[in-house]
């Protein structure tokens, strides 16, 4: 999804294609209800007496999880963009505890804050915290009813109730019900667009305390709503050609008026250590072609530059072209275990702690952005 990437990031966004992207885009049923709960949560947050979760003001809009391009408007098949979700889900769980409160801006079915470890499981949602911390089983309707009989029937509920990490689940629950944490679903390019335009006017007044810390893999390209087949494709007309129109890059919408004062930070991802790794691992050497194939990107790698100075050459111009206050660069086989945060002062490499069991990089990573953020924010103060 990167290959044109450069050549694109030397122009600016045009108007008359966001404003032809939105005009084409369906709309979202939900508006009014995401921006009533937008309104309370920011209301809630920033009063004078600081956040709920105890830190002056300070809201982080994460986004997380791939976006999907349908292909149908009665959507059977679509586009995916790879991302767990992990990383988005991991970042809230370290704001939270630094005291932000959190719009999570996620894909149905991604990685969860503080259940990343859990099944997505509709079981999860028929138990509740009470008022003395105890777990309570909701039995409200039919449907719980029916979760909790076909889990006991697939022998799962034994298996989730006494996980330790269910309880994490209850954290989740905890901090949705004080108000520190806004959970907001998408799964296609057009809700996500539209809801993080709906989060990013709600963040205004927020001003500079406000971070959009966008981890989301979003689409570059997509069928205009206008052009799209209704119903299914059939696969009796033959071979299939379809043309994807361009997604205009909203991270300069978002920067210069969505959210002009607000602390931004953008993700980059490189992919060129994995297709080596993946020609050597899951191919035959032996077979010509890919012995080619190695051969060639062993001459791209050796003759130009390393993985990592094309991520960083990627991630210093997009710090650039779009204004970011951050990119953080990272390579999807690695992802887990370093990034590279990158700066117009600095380039710091984040590396998990791997001396501790279950240590994360997005620990180190989230101290980082908190600590450049207090410093933003300063400069506002002054
Ligand atoms: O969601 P995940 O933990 O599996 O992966 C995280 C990531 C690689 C999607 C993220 O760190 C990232 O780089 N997001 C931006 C992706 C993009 O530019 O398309």
């Amino acid at each position: 999804m990167d290959a044109i990437d450069d050549a694109n990031q030397l122009r600016e966004t045009p108007k008359n294609e966001v404003i032809s992207f939105f005009e084409s885009t369906p709309l979202l049923k939900d508006a009014a209800e995401i921006e009533k709960s937008l309104k309370e949560f920011v209301d809630r947050n920033t009063s004078s007496s600081g956040n709920l979760n105890g830190k002056a003001n300070r809201v982080v809009c994460i986004a997380s999880g791939g976006t999907t391009v349908p292909l149908e408007k009665q959507c059977v098949r679509y586009i995916d963009n790879f991302s767990s979700g992990h990383r988005g889900a991991a970042s809230t769980e370290y704001f939270l505890k630094a005291g932000y409160s959190v719009v999570f801006l996620y894909r149905r079915g991604s990685c969860q804050p503080f259940c990343s470890s859990l099944p997505d499981d509709p079981l999860l949602e028929c138990f509740s915290v009470a008022d003395d911390s105890s777990i309570e089983a909701l039995f409200v309707d039919a449907l719980h009813v029916e979760t909790v009989k076909r889990a006991i029937t697939e022998n799962r509920a034994a298996w989730i109730i006494t996980d330790s990490l269910f309880s994490s689940y209850f954290f989740v629950l905890n901090a949705v019900a004080e108000g520190i944490l806004l959970k907001l679903p998408f799964t296609t390019i057009f809700e996500y667009l539209q809801i993080l335009q709906l989060i990013s006017v709600s963040l205004r007044d927020v001003g500079p305390s406000a971070i959009f810390f966008l981890a989301a893999a979003v689409s570059d390209f997509y069928i205009p709503w206008e052009s799209m087949a209704l119903h299914k494709i059939q696969s009796a007309s033959g071979p299939l050609d379809i043309r994807l129109a361009q997604v205009p890059k909203m991270l300069s919408v978002l920067r210069n008026e969505w959210a002009p004062m607000a602390f931004h930070i953008s993700f980059k991802v490189g992919d060129h250590l994995v297709l080596f790794d993946m020609s050597l691992s899951a191919m035959d050497v032996k077979d010509s072609f890919v012995r080619k194939y190695i051969i060639w990107f062993h001459d791209y790698n050796n003759n130009i530059e390393t993985d990592t100075d094309i991520l960083l050459a990627k991630a210093t111009m997009a710090l650039k072209k779009y204004k970011m206050h951050m990119v953080i660069a990272n390579e999807l086989s690695t992802r887990k275990e370093e990034v590279i945060v990158v700066t117009e002062q600095e380039k710091v490499t984040v590396r998990r702690d791997c001396t501790r069991a279950g240590a994360e990089v997005e620990s180190p990573l989230v101290e980082l952005v908190v600590d450049r953020h207090s410093t933003y924010i300063k400069k506002f103060d002054a």
